[in-house]
């Protein structure tokens, strides 16, 4: 088998809005531009995911409503979907983004495949797999049992991977390859798109995520609140999930004005352009694409210093980290930089030096594209296509 014989890869992950669909549709993406043939197999197309690219396929998974289940179930329609498609199109590799269900899906997937032509299962866990269901009893024996069996398991952050073993126990190896973002063009002018906010010389704060709790709205909200002077910045919320429990909230601190949501965005980069300063206040976070997202456009973010985000951003060279979720400490840290377009200006070119360097598809895909060649060499499979 040559080395550099394309593969067949599968690609199963959440197709909603969230890092980890974002991460594996931004990868599919890249395989297939690099020469590979890439299946992806979900219950939908990832939002992402570019429709008509060359080498770039996509696997329903029909979930059944049989009135005789309570709940409808996943995971044994997608285990027969891997299977078919494994088969049919002869994968080597089924790579998993985020263990539930999609880990135990894709073991059992390679069991019901035929001898000698099993695809191997490459599982990477995103965060919330280890962090929060790994801890569920319900969850926990399942998911450790999946990563043991997969052929090869990575981690977007070497904090993930710490956290992993320690919720889990998991002695197999874990790989560690960080998140990458290749951003689109902006198709808008920085002035247009701010012009659309009607933000004039105010800093622009942007906050871009899930709006999931850990994401912690309600401090991110606390911590501009308290920042002053109120009518030196505007703060510009891409909201990939439901801000309306923040409404209220927005109204008690008088922030009326000075908070923009702009729900469903898909232009991200239009945004991130026009954009000064990032603001993240999550509990917890295994990597924060959010942050490498606004990096790229020369953006600094100031974050909190919880989970992989360390690894992200050097704090006082790449962007800021404040080390405690105190909305009083977050708003100086914010102030500090509205103040100092100089320090903001530098932050931004040094963490885009970084973004480039590290969270670059040139940096992290071929990383994958190693470990693929690796299980499969390590695994030989009858040679079909
Ligand atoms: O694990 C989750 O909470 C969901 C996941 C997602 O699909 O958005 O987020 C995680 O994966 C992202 C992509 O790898 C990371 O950038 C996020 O930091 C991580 N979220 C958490 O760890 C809370």
């Amino acid at each position: 088998m040559p080395a550099t014989r394309p593969l067949h890869i599968g690609i199963t992950c959440y197709p909603s809005v969230g890092g980890s669909g974002i991460l594996a549709s931004a990868l599919g993406a890249e395989l297939a531009r690099r020469g590979h043939e890439v299946h992806f197999i979900s219950y939908e197309r990832p939002f992402r995911l570019p429709v008509g690219a060359p080498r770039l396929h996509f696997h329903p998974v029909v979930i059944n409503d049989y009135e005789l289940f309570k709940y409808p179930d996943y995971t044994l329609p997608l285990s027969v979907k891997m299977a078919e498609v494994a088969r049919d199109c002869a994968l080597d590799v089924l790579h998993v983004h985020y263990a539930v269900p999609h880990a135990t899906a894709a073991i059992l997937a390679r069991a019901m495949s035929p001898a000698g032509r099993e695809p191997r299962v490459v599982t990477t866990l995103h965060g919330t797999d280890t962090t929060l269901l790994g801890r569920d009893a319900g969850y926990g024996p399942a998911i450790r049992h999946a990563l043991m069996r997969s052929d090869a398991v990575t981690t977007v952050s070497a904090w993930l991977r710490d956290e992993t073993r320690r919720l889990l126990g998991v002695g197999c190896p874990i790989e560690v390859i960080h998140n990458f973002f290749e951003p689109k063009k902006p198709s808008r002018p920085p002035a247009e798109v701010r012009r659309e906010l009607g933000i004039g010389d105010e800093v622009m704060i942007v906050h871009l995520s899930n709006l999931r709790p850990v994401k912690r709205i309600d401090l991110l909200l606390e911590s501009v609140a308290r920042v002053r002077p109120r009518d030196s910045f505007k703060l510009v919320v891409l909201a990939g999930g439901d801000f309306s429990p923040y409404a209220e909230q927005v109204q008690r601190l008088g922030l009326g004005d000075r908070v923009i949501v702009r729900p469903s965005v898909f232009e991200i980069e239009d945004y991130l352009q026009a954009a000064d300063l990032g603001l993240f206040t999550s509990d917890s976070e295994s990597f924060c694409l959010g942050v490498v997202e606004a990096m790229w456009f020369g953006c600094p973010s100031v974050s909190t210093a919880v989970g992989g985000i360390p690894e992200v951003v050097v704090s006082g060279e790449s962007g800021m980290l404040v080390e405690t979720t105190d909305a009083e400490t977050i708003a100086r840290a914010v102030e500090a930089l509205l103040r100092d377009p100089e320090r903001r200006r530098a932050l931004g070119e040094a963490g885009r030096r970084r973004a480039a360097e590290k969270f670059s598809a040139a940096a992290i895909v071929p990383r994958y594209e190693a470990l693929y060649r690796r299980v499969v060499a390590e695994h030989p499979a009858p040679v079909l296509h």
